[in-house]
C-alpha cells in the first residue's frame, strides 16, 4: 500500500476536484443506479448507450477492472490486449460476420475494406492462438483480455447496465480434450465466486442459453435485484452457501470441479432455460423463490466451433493434427459498477463496499477558513495520506447539511467529520456510511482506524 494508484491521486480535496453533482433526479433515468451514476457525476451520456466516465466513475471502473484482473491472474489466465477494431475476415470464417446481424457496428476502411467493432473476440483470439502453437505441450492456456465492446443494442437502457459501447472481460480457454477443457471451465466458473465476493456481491451461477456464441455448456452469474433484466428461479438453500472469497487451489482438479459441483447441483435458472416441471420436483415448495436478477458474468463452452473453421489446430501425443477445444468467459465490467449500486444504495445514495468505493474515506470540514477545523483537517488528511489511504477532503465552504447530504451520496465508506465542537473536546466524528454508525474519536486515534 501507500504507492499511487495509476488512475489518480490517493488523496483528493473537493475544491480541486470535478465532480458535477445534479441537484435534481435525471428524468431519463429509470433505474436507482442509473440514477446515482449521473447525479454523482461518475458518468456521462454521450448518446444512447454510450457513455464518458468522470473522474469518480472512472476510479470505480478501475478498481473493479483490477478485482477481477487479480482473480484471473490467480487461476492461471495470461492477460493480453487485442484491438476494438477488427477485420471481416475472420468472422467470415467462422460463418458469424452474416449470424451476427444489425447487432454488430460495421465500418468499411478508406481502402473499402470490411472491418468492424468487437462485440466480443474469439475469432481473433482463435487466430492469435493458432499462429503461436505447434504441439499438445503448448496448453492448457487461458488468454484473458479487458477491453471495450460495442454491439448495437436494439434497446440500451440502464445506463452502464445495457450500454451500446461497454467495457468486458474475455477469457480464452485452450486445451487437447474436452476433457481437460472441462477443467479449464470449471477453473474459471470458480474464479468468478472470489471475483464477485470481493465485490461485496452473491452472483448465483445459472444455467443458461449460449445464444450467438454457441456451445453446449454455459452457466451465467446473475445478482438478485428488483430491476434485474432476467426472471430468475432459485433453490433458497442457495442464501446459506459459502459466498466469502474462499482459498481455491486451481490445481487440484478434485476439488475445483467439487465445487462446481456444489455450487450447480442446487436449481437456479433464468427464464430462458426454466423448466417449471423440474423446479417443483427438485425443490420443496417452502424453498422455492423467485426474482429478478442482473447477469454480471457469463460462461460457454464450445469445443473446436472456432478452432477448426480457423484451423487452431496441434499435434497431439501420437503425432496425430487434433482442433482445440475451447471456451469463452465474460464478466461485464461497467455493468459491475451499477449492478453494486443496485444491490448496495439506501434512500440516501450509494453505500460503496470498500473493495470498490472511490475513495475510503471521506473528510468533511464543517467549518472550511476556520483556522482551527482546516488546520485539524490538514492534519489528518497529511496522516491519512501517509498510510496511504484514499480520501476525498471536502475543503469546500458550504453548509454543513449539504456537506452532509453529498458525502451520503456519493456513499464512501467512511466519513470523518471535524467540527468546532468537537474540536473543543479534542475529537472527531467517525461515521459509517454502511450502518449509520457514528463515534467519536479523540483526533490523534483517527488515523489508526484505517
Ligand atoms: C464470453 C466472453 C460473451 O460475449 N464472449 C467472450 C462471451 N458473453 S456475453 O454473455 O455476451 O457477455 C459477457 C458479459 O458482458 C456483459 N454485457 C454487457 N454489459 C453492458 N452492456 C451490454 N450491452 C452488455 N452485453 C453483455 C454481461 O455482464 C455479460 O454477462
Amino acid at each position: 500500500m501507500g504507492a499511487f494508484t495509476s488512475f489518480g491521486r490517493k488523496l483528493m480535496k473537493l475544491s480541486q476536484y470535478f465532480m458535477p453533482i445534479l441537484r435534481d433526479d435525471p428524468k431519463e433515468a429509470e433505474i436507482v443506479s442509473h440514477r446515482l451514476m449521473l447525479r454523482t457525476g461518475m458518468i456521462r451520456q454521450e448518446s444512447a448507450g454510450i457513455y464518458s466516465w468522470l473522474p469518480m466513475g472512472l476510479r470505480v471502473l478501475k478498481k473493479i477492472e483490477q478485482i477481477v484482473r487479480e482473480e484471473q491472474d490467480r487461476a492461471g489466465a495470461l492477460e493480453v490486449l487485442m484491438p476494438t477494431i477488427q477485420s471481416a475476415d475472420l468472422w467470415r470464417k467462422s460463418g458469424r460476420y452474416d449470424d451476427y446481424g444489425k447487432e454488430m457496428l460495421r465500418i468499411t476502411d478508406r481502402h473499402e475494406r470490411d472491418m468492424l467493432f468487437g462485440p466480443t473476440n474469439e475469432e481473433m483470439i482463435t487466430d492469435i492462438f493458432r499462429a503461436g502453437v505447434q504441439s499438445y505441450k503448448d496448453v492448457p492456456r487461458n488468454l484473458y483480455h479487458i477491453q471495450w465492446k460495442f454491439r448495437d443494442e436494439i434497446r440500451p437502457r440502464f445506463g452502464v447496465m445495457r450500454g451500446r459501447e461497454f467495457l468486458m472481460k474475455d477469457a480464452y480457454s485452450f486445451d487437447v480434450s474436452a476433457e481437460d477443457g472441462r477443467h479449464s471451465y470449471n477453473k474459471m466458473f470458480v474464479s468468478y465466486l472470489r471475483t464477485y465476493a470481493r465485490m461485496g456481491l452473491k452472483a448465483i451461477p445459472m444455467r443458461a442459453e449460449t445464444g450467438p456464441i454457441g456451445g453446449d455448456m454455459s452457466h451465467e452469474f446473475l445478482i438478485l435485484a428488483e430491476t434485474g433484466e432476467s426472471e430468475v428461479f432459485f433453490d433458497r438453500d442457495f442464501y446459506d452457501m459459502d459466498w466469502s472469497a474462499f482459498e481455491i487451489d486451481y490445481d487440484d482438479l478434485e476439488t475445483v470441479s467439487q465445487t462446481v459441483t456444489e455450487y450447480t447441483s442446487k436449481y437456479a435458472a433464468s427464464d430462458e432455460k426454466h423448466e417449471p416441471e423440474e423446479f417443483e420436483k427438485r425443490v420443496p415448495e417452502s424453498r422455492r423463490l423467485s426474482g429478478r436478477g442482473i447477469e454480471v458474468g457469463h460462461i460457454f463452452f464450445f469445443g473446436t466451433k472456432y478452432s477448426e473453421p480457423l484451423g487452431c489446430v496441434v499435434q497431439s501425443a501420437d503425432g496425430k493434427p487434433v482442433a482445440l477445444h475451447s471456451g469463452s468467459y465474460g464478466i461485464g465490467v461497467s455493468r459491475l459498477a451499477g449492478a453494486i449500486i443496485e444491490a448496495s444504495h439506501d434512500d440516501d445514495g450509494i453505500i460503496w463496499p470498500e473493495s470498490v468505493a472511490p475513495f475510503k474515506v471521506g473528510l468533511i470540514n464543517l467549518k472550511a477558513g476556520d483556522a482551527e477545523t482546516d488546520a485539524a483537517c490538514a492534519n489528518l488528511y497529511s496522516g491519512l495520506c501517509q498510510k496511504g489511504i484514499d480520501v476525498l477532503y471536502d475543503d469546500r465552504d458550504d453548509r454543513p447539511g449539504a456537506k452532509f447530504a453529498r458525502m451520503d451520496l456519493i456513499g464512501l465508506p467512511w466519513q470523518v467529520i471535524i467540527g468546532p465542537r468537537g474540536l473543543k473536546d479534542g475529537v472527531a466524528e467517525v461515521k459509517e456510511r454502511a450502518t449509520g454508525e457514528r463515534q467519536n474519536v479523540p483526533l490523534d486515534n483517527v488515523v489508526s482506524l484505517f
